[in-house]
């Protein structure tokens, strides 16, 4: 998929509020702080499309970006696990990215990141055996892999496959530092 254009659309906080218009929709799932939102910067080569922050918990709503005008969405949804927020709000941010996941009617690809220098966690793995429940189509992104030498990105490739018991061909790689596994995303996107 080339992007040409992307532009920030709309925020929603509740289920009912969806948007539910046949265009095709590619959902950020993954713990706070994890680089959802720089992912979706880095694929649409922009800065500032959505919002990043050092501090976990900057995205609190689901985020839609349109992509090419109208040609796909890109949704930014609410990062779990992020304990500061409160018991209230983390459940209410947890049952925003289930009914999302539950309800939408525009969701082709869920693309579920994880940091590549960790082993996912208990609640990763909640929320990756809630993905598969739903049956959705998904691929997982290891995140931040500037972080580790090529020789340590493969074996991390290896051990998150073995950990969720996927096949290594649905887990990409990427950097929103050097952008190291966007042409591969993009294509994949596509396909
Ligand atoms: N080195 C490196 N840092 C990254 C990468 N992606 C994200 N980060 C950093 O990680 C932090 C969190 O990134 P965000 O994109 O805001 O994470 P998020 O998953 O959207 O977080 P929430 O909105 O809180 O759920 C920021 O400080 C980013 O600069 C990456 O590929 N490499
Ligand atoms: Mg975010």
């Amino acid at each position: 998929m080339k992007i040409v254009s992307a532009k920030y659309l709309t925020s929603v906080v509740e289920a009912s509020k969806l948007l539910s218009d046949g265009v095709c929709e590619f959902a950020f799932v993954g713990r706070s702080n994890v680089g959802k939102s720089s992912l979706i910067n880095n694929l649409c080569s922009s800065k500032s499309l959505a919002k990043t922050s050092s501090t976990p918990g900057a995205t609190r709503m689901i985020n839609y970006f349109d992509i090419n005008n109208g040609q796909a969405r890109f949704v930014d949804l609410p990062g779990y696990g992020y304990h500061k927020a409160g018991k209230q709000n983390e459940k209410m941010w947890a049952g925003l990215i289930e009914d999302y996941l539950l309800n939408s009617q525009n969701l082709k690809l869920v693309l579920f990141l994880l940091d590549i220098r960790h082993e996912p966690s208990q609640l990763d793995k909640m929320m990756f055996d809630f993905l598969l429940q739903t049956g959705r189509n998904f691929v997982i992104v290891a995140t931040k892999a500037d972080k580790l030498s090529k020789a340590q990105q493969y074996l991390s490739k290896r051990k998150i496959a073995a950990s969720l018991k996927v096949r290594e061909e649905l887990i990409f790689l990427h950097s929103s530092l050097n952008s190291q596994g966007k042409s591969e995303l993009l294509d994949y996107l596509d396909a």
